[in-house]
């Protein structure tokens, strides 16, 4: 697992630069879900296509960016699928955007999550790895090396909440459960990125990350494979919580297609038994 996480190491360094140097206009391509592609996304996915081309243990590469799966060793063991920037359209506006990985051992589920990783591109590049039975390890660069910082780990109960999705298309239920939670003095912190928002969450303590089924997207709008279990993984590594809201936790959920998104909430225990409670569920 080291030499795929050296590897994610080499291509965050080369995307940050991208991202401080090259044009941040549209390409004219979209990606598989239809959306309208940027510069940075195409360029983010070469530079981690190129990265893991000949690391041979990775069977294979699934990229939010792209259909279907990219073959690269028969013999290798694990498969890689990752959003190579997400966010990317805060890019324009200085905030924060990251990469995100999951390694998958077998079928693209997750419960064959083996690790995952993401990478924070702000004011300073920030790494956190995450493999079984361990606590997330979180790691910052300085001139172009990783320095080790700490083992994270979430508070029972946290003081921030990030609500995602379109208020006006919330269920009534989810509504008065987000007004609860500020109600009880919790901070809004959202910027409409995935990676700094749940980083955010995550370094500061605790809290809630919630992107639910709303009227516009019922099945939410974060990908399961590249977004959701990676992030699963790590919030429940760091003794926290990740479910979708109707029951499952997040480490259960088989995609049916690569893209497939989830309605998702990631977050500290005392958060997830309230929101469970909220939504009729059984803590
Ligand atoms: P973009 O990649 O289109 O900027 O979307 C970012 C994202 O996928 C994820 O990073 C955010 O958590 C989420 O969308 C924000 O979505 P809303 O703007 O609907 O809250």
């Amino acid at each position: 697992m080291q030499t795929i996480f050296e590897t994610i190491k080499k291509a965050a360094i080369k995307i940050d630069h991208a991202i401080k140097t090259e044009d941040l206009g549209y390409s004219d391509s979209e990606n598989s879900s239809g959306e309208e592609q940027l510069k940075l996304d195409v360029k983010s996915d070469y530079i981690i296509e190129e990265a893991f081309k000949d690391v041979s243990l990775v069977k294979a590469l699934v990229s939010e960016e792209k259909e279907g799966v990219l073959a690269l060793h028969e013999d290798g063991k694990y498969t890689i699928c990752y959003d190579p920037l997400d966010g990317s359209s805060l890019a324009d506006v200085n905030l924060s955007v990251g990469s995100i990985f999951g390694i998958y051992e077998g079928a693209l589920e997750a419960q064959n999550l083996v690790a995952s990783a993401y990478v924070v591109y702000g004011p300073r590049i920030e790494l956190v790895l995450a493999e079984k039975n361990e606590k997330p390890k979180h790691y910052r660069a300085q001139e172009g090396l990783f320095n080790f910082i700490s083992e994270i780990t979430l508070d029972e109960k946290g003081k921030l909440n990030a609500p995602g999705g379109t208020q006006q298309n919330w269920s009534k239920t989810h509504k008065t459960f987000v007004d609860g939670l500020f109600a009880e003095g919790y901070r809004l912190r959202y910027s409409g990125g995935m990676v700094p928002d749940l980083h955010q969450i995550l370094l500061k303590g605790g809290g809630l990350f919630s992107y639910p089924g709303t009227s516009d997207k019922p099945d939410g709008k974060l990908r399961q494979l590249f977004e959701v279990i990676p992030f699963a993984f790590i919030y429940e590594q760091a003794g926290g919580q990740a479910v979708n809201g109707e029951g499952l936790k997040l480490m259960e959920l088989v995609p049916s297609h690569p893209h497939d998104t989830s309605p998702c909430f990631f977050g500290s225990n005392y958060e997830v038994n309230a929101l469970k409670s909220a939504y009729g569920l059984e803590n």
